[in-house]
């Protein structure tokens, strides 16, 4: 009896382990877009998205486009006073099966240092780096400077 309840508890575990994936396989990138700027002097923004459908937190630890030389995301916090600071977010997790959106008046993503204008129409090539150095990559659509979100 003993060797078979051995290989019966190997198999549960087996079983039971979720596979774990690689950051840039289990989180999906939803709804990514960008407006217009005016020049390269201010940075520019991004939203989008982030969905983990992992069965394992994820931690994301940069970003990556030609477009600008220091891309980063922000956080957005409003005080007692209602002064509303940004600051920049070194890593961010993503709980399994959560989602987090960048939007808005939230969370963002902060193109600083662009290397062109953002032109209405174009797009660009984003990647997302996280902890275990894999990536996602998308195409983030620039829309009108006005637009308040992906469908606008
Ligand atoms: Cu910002």
């Amino acid at each position: 009896m003993r060797p078979l309840g051995i290989a019966t508890l190997a198999l549960t575990l087996l079983i039971a382990a979720p596979p774990v994936l690689a950051g840039g396989e289990q989180v999906v990138v939803e709804d990514p877009w960008s407006r217009a700027s005016i020049g390269t002097s201010r940075p520019g923004v991004a939203y989008m998205t982030l969905r983990n459908t992992g069965a394992e937190p994820v931690v994301v630890t940069g970003l990556r486009t030609d477009l600008a030389m220091t891309p980063m995301i922000h956080a957005t916090t409003t005080d007692a006073q209602g002064v509303t600071r940004m600051s920049h977010m070194e890593e961010m997790e993503i709980a399994a099966g959560e989602a987090v959106a960048l939007e808005p008046g939230g969370m963002h993503i902060m193109l600083m240092d662009l290397q062109r204008p953002m032109v209405e129409g174009e797009s660009y090539t984003l990647s997302v780096i996280f902890a275990d150095g894999t990536e996602a990559s998308v195409e983030v659509p620039i829309l009108g400077i006005a637009a308040r979100g992906p469908s606008d």
